[in-house]
């Protein structure tokens, strides 16, 4: 392992707790942890006086832990192994504040129980997709050479870093299981369970993704059915494999029916039959099945104008809420599309009060400049998260979800882990909204990942960060509408690309105007699917917040919108502003030679390159496609090619 970038734990960051003399009281694989991290940041490990006294005594809540000071000493109270190992985590976050002055006793625990990764990682170099499907930052972590890395030093890493901002549950390969992927399931265990070794110091589980035709590709079972006694002897027998190499195994992640992938719809079942039948082989050893509710027709013809992706989620789930088994965990894309840089939050998140839910965000950047634009997406999550589905006295999507949350990782073999410097922001401020929805992770993550940086660089840091995802949707896709996208890898602009295509993600442009007419009076109804008030919210283009307004409506190019404007004057500003803010993005990072590390600004000015470039494509063919089917000038007059 050579030359990683450190992320958000550089050694600097151990500075503070460095000076300390510390007392770790806790037995166990994770106190160990504990006690190395201490050591390994130089401080003395001590069993008398001491300035920290980290304490795990079991009960109330594994992963919650209090910190206190009093009489110069700073304390944590953890109720377990995780707890111990994220109190330690939140010392280095807090610095020299953790031994100044007294505090008040203060507890910790994670909104969410189960806080996951999910790598969509192959073994194999894929043809289309590459090693990591939807990956911006280099080669898998995992796998080299056709099989499980020999050198984990990497992974060993990786965990670190996660357990600083709480996750513990990692997926290790990619939903879409391929031929040789789906074999880590059975061939491969021993070394999968070298990975979850690896992991299991740092408070993390292993998840595999398995292919729900396991029985007929790996067992010569003849069919898949999930009612079929053989099919459920075969799933019983090879988990019960699974956990006795992997005692702490964390479960299945499912992509079912979805997308080419097989599923219980061959044998006539539906997607609780499909789940249930693996949550019946995990639940013995404790696991549960992530069963995706990504799931529409990707076989869609645009003159249908009666199908809806949007719907598709809604429609194939909601009918199944009480019917999945207790360790089943529905996993729900935040929007009903997909990743998109603003969609409205899934419906379905709202319609299953009886089945456990995970919202599933998408850390790695498929949809929002792969890694190569900067783009925080930290204050989209939060939106999901903080979204109040019954409105503003009802309770938010993180409170109603019961089966935590899941994300798509961005990190690869790349020496910055996730390719753009920034996009590491994205990772931690996941982490730690995970563990708490409203948290404000930038901060913390600059003060981590780059210790004692001057004012000049920090206020660098907040500036190309802070407005960045509304910056990117400025010059891409307008007003809700998404996609324009290049078919096949996502980057870069192409307005028509997906418009006649079978992938059910239209704008419907015409001469006179544009968007989806999702409402119930008119359209497809997709409006419907929310509870009051969103329902009638979404259904008129008056209610209708101005950002969302061509998912769900389809407008005259003079609509005027609640900003004052009109949608194509909207159209044309925002493309203009958004390229405008690039530049003075990319302006600000030409001055900023001796803020950061000499790497960071280098790397980070390659990418700035790139995103301008792709900005102006992006500005330039939106406007002029919209300037041709409309007519309509810019009322400022300004080039428009
Ligand atoms: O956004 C789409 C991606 C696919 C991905 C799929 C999914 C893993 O383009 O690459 O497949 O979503 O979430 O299953």
């Amino acid at each position: 392992m050579t030359d990683v970038h450190p992320a958000w734990l550089p050694d600097a960051a151990f500075a503070p707790l460095a000076a300390r003399r510390v007392r770790v009281v806790g037995e166990g694989l994770l106190a160990g942890t504990v006690r190395g991290e201490v050591t390994r940041a130089g401080a003395r490990l001590v069993t008398g006086d001491a300035d920290v006294v980290l304490e795990q005594r079991e009960g109330d809540g594994p992963e919650a832990y209090e910190i206190a000071r009093r009489d110069g000493v700073t304390t944590v109270v953890a109720g377990g192994g995780p707890g111990l190992l994220y109190g330690l985590f939140h010392l280095v976050r807090l610095g020299e504040e953790a031994f100044a002055g007294d505090r008040a006793p203060e507890r910790h625990a994670p909104a969410h129980a189960l806080r996951m990764l999910d790598h969509w990682d192959n073994v194999d170099v894929h043809p289309v997709m590459g090693q990591v499907e939807r990956g911006y930052a280099g080669g898998s972590i995992f796998y080299a050479d056709g099989r499980v890395r020999e050198d984990l030093s990497r992974v060993a890493a990786y965990a670190r870093l996660l357990a600083a901002i709480g996750i513990n549950r990692v997926a290790v390969n990619n939903v879409n299981v391929h031929r040789r992927e789906a074999r880590l399931l059975t061939d491969d265990l021993p070394d999968v369970a070298r990975i979850a070794d690896v992991l299991r110091p740092w408070g993390i589980r292993l998840h595999l993704s398995v292919s729900f035709a396991s029985p007929v590709l790996l067992g010569g079972h003849t069919s898949a059915d999930p009612l079929d006694p053989d099919v459920q002897a075969w799933w019983a027998a090879a988990t019960e494999r699974v956990h006795a190499a992997i005692p702490d195994f964390g479960g299945y992640v499912v992509k079912a029916d979805s997308e080419g992938q097989p599923g219980p719809f061959a044998y006539g079942r539906d997607h609780a039959d499909g789940a249930n039948l693996l949550a019946r082989a995990l639940a013995p050893h404790g696991g549960v099945v992530h069963w995706r509710a990504f799931v529409y027709d990707h076989r869609q013809d645009w003159r249908d104008r009666t199908t809806d992706r949007a719907r598709a989620a809604y429609d194939h789930f909601a009918p199944l809420d009480g019917r999945f088994a207790d360790n089943v965990v529905v996993q729900v894309k935040h929007g009903p599309m997909d990743f998109q840089v603003r969609e409205p939050v899934s419906p379905v998140l709202a319609a299953m009060p009886r089945t456990r839910l995970a919202v599933e965000l998408q850390v790695t950047q498929e949809y929002t400049g792969q890694q190569r634009h900067v783009c925080y997406l930290a204050p989209a999550w939060r939106e999901a998260l903080g979204f109040r589905p019954w409105g503003e006295d009802g309770a938010t999507v993180s409170e109603t979800l019961r089966g935590g949350v899941a994300a798509v990782s961005n990190v690869g073999d790349d020496p910055f882990w996730t390719g753009h410097p920034l996009a590491q922001a994205n990772l931690y401020a996941y982490g730690r909204l995970a563990w708490d929805p409203d948290a404000d992770p930038l901060d913390e993550w600059v003060s981590l990942t780059f210790p004692g940086a001057a004012p000049a660089a920090r206020a660098l840091l907040h500036d190309t960060l802070d407005r960045s995802r509304r910056t990117y949707e400025d010059y891409t896709a307008p007003l809700g509408v998404g996609w324009m996208v290049r078919p096949g890898h996502h980057y870069g602009p192409d307005v028509d690309g997906y418009e006649y295509t079978p992938w059910g993600t239209y704008h419907f442009a015409d001469r006179d105007g544009i968007g989806v007419d999702r409402t119930v009076a008119t359209g497809t109804g997709y409006a419907g699917q929310y509870p009051r008030p969103w329902s009638d919210v979404y259904e008129s283009r008056d209610t209708c917040p101005d950002e969302l307004l061509l998912f769900f409506h389809h407008v005259p190019y003079s609509h005027v919108l609640a900003s004052g404007s009109t949608v194509i004057q909207h159209v044309y500003d925002t493309h203009f502003a958004g390229v405008a803010e690039v530049e003075r993005i990319v302006a600000a990072w030409d001055r900023a030679d001796g803020l950061l590390p000499a790497d960071v600004v280098a790397r980070v000015r390659g990418r700035l390159v790139e995103q301008l470039r792709s900005a102006r494509e992006w500005r330039d063919q939106v406007n002029t496609y919209f300037l041709r089917k409309s007519g309509v000038p810019d009322a400022r007059r300004r080039t428009i090619h």
